[in-house]
């Protein structure tokens, strides 16, 4: 379900939740049109992910329940893991700078992939089609 290569289509608070996270509003505003592209390869319990933004382009590895470290395009430090909850990734990282934690989840619903984020109480969505 959750294979092929998905562009970010919209945002649903992204931008309150990006400020919860402390990103200045220059940062904020070009984060927005970041173009997010996330190729996923699941195999069993393991992934390979490839994301590729006006940012930056990176690939990761990562098998469920197994944690790994992770940095967003601000240089910011997460380390946690993703879990399958029946078909949902659910995922659990905690802030490196500052301990606080940031849950994320993923699910396909009508051809779409639904990304949640939720980080000191502010839940914001990324809506990705298949591309
Ligand atoms: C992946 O599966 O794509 C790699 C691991 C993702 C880890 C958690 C992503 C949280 C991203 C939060 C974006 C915050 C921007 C302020």
């Amino acid at each position: 379900t959750f294979n092929g290569t998905w562009k970010v289509d919209r945002n649903d608070n992204y931008e309150k939740f990006m400020e919860k996270m402390g990103i200045n509003m220059v940062k904020r505003k070009l984060a927005a049109h970041d173009g997010l592209k996330i190729t996923i390869q699941q195999n069993g319990d393991k992934f390979h992910v490839k994301e590729s933004s006006n940012f930056r382009t990176l690939e990761i590895d990562f098998t469920l329940g197994v944690n790994f470290e992770y940095s967003l395009a601000d240089g910011t430090e997460l380390s946690g893991s993703w879990a399958m909850e029946g078909d949902m990734m659910k995922g659990t990282f905690t802030r490196k700078d500052n301990g606080n934690l940031l849950t994320t989840t993923r699910t396909v619903q009508n051809d779409e992939l639904i990304q949640s984020y939720s980080y000191e109480g502010v839940d914001a969505k990324r809506i990705f089609k298949k591309s």
